[in-house]
């Protein structure tokens, strides 16, 4: 007896079939969105890390993140004893970040006019590292200056458990699994939603190994 071929199925057979979706109001998730870029986003994230790379930062409480975290674009996320900031310069090198390469802003702007936003223009972009067991509690994104400009947030590598809950912190939370390749579309009423993501569970992707990376685009000035 020989075993049945199944060979012409060729991945098709795992094809990720979640449609696009508004699972909270003003949020739009397009899975797999990214996908067709993803050799590009990681090859410009590799130059990224050698000028600007991953670190551990320090919360003004005094406790070192999970996460460890870079920036790309005029502005950085940085967040250390005196408080949280966007920054035109890496507090390690006391140089601008990184330029944002071509291949992110354009993704990212053509997934805002997705739900559109026609001109989205972000100036900065946190890149979020996490190995297994790295978390973010739940919080709320209000460093920006302009919260009419959506957050543009793109999974790569390991899934993880995304948390969202109200616009309060006491409300119920939901729990939406957020795959390499998914892009999220947070403005509206989203756009100031607590949300947060569970301890990273182990895993292999193929294309980050045992990792996820998170970019999220902001208009902050
Ligand atoms: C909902 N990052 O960097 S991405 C963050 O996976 C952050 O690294 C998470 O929360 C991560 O601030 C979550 C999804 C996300 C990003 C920004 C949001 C959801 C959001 C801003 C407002 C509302
Ligand atoms: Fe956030």
């Amino acid at each position: 007896m020989t075993q049945p071929d199944f060979s012409f199925f060729n991945g098709q057979m795992f094809e990720d079939v979640r449609p696009e979706l508004v699972f909270a109001p003003g949020a739009l998730l397009l899975p797999g969105f990214a996908s067709e870029v993803e050799d590009a986003l990681l090859a410009e994230l590799a130059r990224i890390q050698e000028v600007a790379p991953f670190r551990q930062m320090t919360t003004p409480g005094g406790h070192q993140m999970s996460v460890a975290m870079t920036n790309c674009g005029q502005f950085g996320w940085v967040t250390d004893r005196t408080g949280y900031r966007y920054d035109r310069l890496d507090p390690l090198s006391h140089q601008p970040w990184p330029a944002m390469p071509h291949v992110f802003l354009d993704l990212a702007t053509r997934a805002a006019q997705r739900a559109g936003y026609e001109r989205f223009e972000p100036d900065a972009c946190l890149v979020n590292r996490y190995l297994p067991g790295a978390k973010m509690g739940l919080h709320q994104d209000k460093d920006e200056k302009d919260f009419s400009a959506p957050i543009v947030s793109v999974s790569l590598g390991l899934p993880a458990a995304f948390l969202f809950g109200g616009a309060k912190r006491t409300d119920p939370t939901q729990v939406l699994p957020l795959k390499h390749g998914d892009v999220v579309v947070w403005g509206g009423p989203s756009r100031l939603f607590y949300h947060g993501i569970r301890p990273l569970k182990e895993g292999f992707s193929e294309k980050l190994g045992g990792e996820r990376i998170n970019l999220t685009f902001r208009k902050v000035n």
